[in-house]
């Protein structure tokens, strides 16, 4: 390995060291600065090491963790919702909690960008791309399409996972039927307030407890988490439920959303820690 290689080596090795002791403290702002000055000095030395592969291999290690860092920014700077009941912490069943997660009681707030100051009037979800009929639908036309509940644990890519959220909506796949898929149709792109995307494939989608929510914990969803209407796919991390839901795209290809630009996994499966692209 050539200096600058076992430099940003032992950088990200700082960083991970500096990041793990980080989960304790109560104020995690100096610890970002921290972390975002070791990452920026990794990413100094990188034009320093000739092997292209080495190159590269350094430079998906920074980014992975420079993405991280811009994620749990902006979820530190909400905070968990106040007005939501207090999750279970522990389960005697291990079997129920992702590899590398932790229960959280609250629900941490987490987006990118503003909350809209929307009222169910303001509802228009839009079925598009590659379907027979094209949809616009309002809150009405989608309670009309149906009403299940489902209760299912939440799992965010930032490590907390919420336990027993009861949704209640209706699922996609009974939307889908109205808007009839073309058989080209393998994915799609659902988008929502104010510039938030995210890709699914049009099986995990159709899944039985995928939901476009108007409830939680048999509540009116806060507009904080969505509300008043969210996606919700409970078998992927967090970052595939999008709020303020406003489009679902049919596409014949996998197109990247939001944060999968950014380095996230294309399928983001919490049992098989698909965290970031190659995990
Ligand atoms: N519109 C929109 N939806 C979004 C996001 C976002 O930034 N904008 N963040 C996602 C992420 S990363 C997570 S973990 C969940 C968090 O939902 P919560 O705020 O209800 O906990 O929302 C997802 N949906
Ligand atoms: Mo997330």
């Amino acid at each position: 390995m050539t200096e600058a290689a076992g430099r940003i080596a032992s950088l990200l090795r700082r960083a991970d060291e500096v990041r793990k002791a980080a989960a304790s403290r109560r104020d995690p702002g100096p610890v970002r600065e921290q972390l975002a000055r070791l990452l920026g000095e990794a990413r100094d030395h990188l034009d320093e090491v000739g092997e292209e592969d080495l190159r590269l291999e350094l430079a998906g290690a920074i980014a992975r963790r420079v993405a991280d860092l811009d994620h749990e920014e902006v979820a530190t700077l909400l905070g968990p919702s106040p007005e939501v009941a207090v999750a279970p912490t522990s389960t005697d069943d291990p079997d129920r909690v992702p590899p590398g997660q932790h229960l959280t009681a609250g629900f941490p707030v987490l987006h990118v960008g503003r909350a809209p100051t929307w009222t169910a009037a303001d509802v228009r979800l839009t079925v598009t791309g590659l379907v027979a009929h094209r949809l616009v639908l309002d809150l009405d036309g989608l309670r009309a399409l149906g009403s299940v509940e489902r209760t299912r644990d939440f799992h965010c890519v930032t490590t907390w996972s919420r336990l027993d959220n009861t949704w209640t909506g209706v699922r996609v796949a009974d939307v889908l039927a109205q808007a009839q898929p073309r058989a080209t149709a393998t994915h799609a792109v659902v988008s929502g307030h104010p510039a938030y995307s995210t890709n699914l494939s049009l099986e995990d989608l159709t899944a039985d407890d995928v939901l476009l929510a108007w409830q939680h914990d048999g509540a009116p969803l806060p507009i904080e988490h969505g509300g008043p209407l969210r996606l919700v796919v409970p078998h992927l991390y967090g970052w595939k439920s999008v709020k303020w839901v406003t489009e679902i795209r049919l596409t014949d290809r996998d197109v990247r959303g939001y944060w999968e630009e950014r380095g996230y996994h294309d399928l983001g499966d919490p049992w098989r820690e698909q965290r970031f692209r190659g995990d």
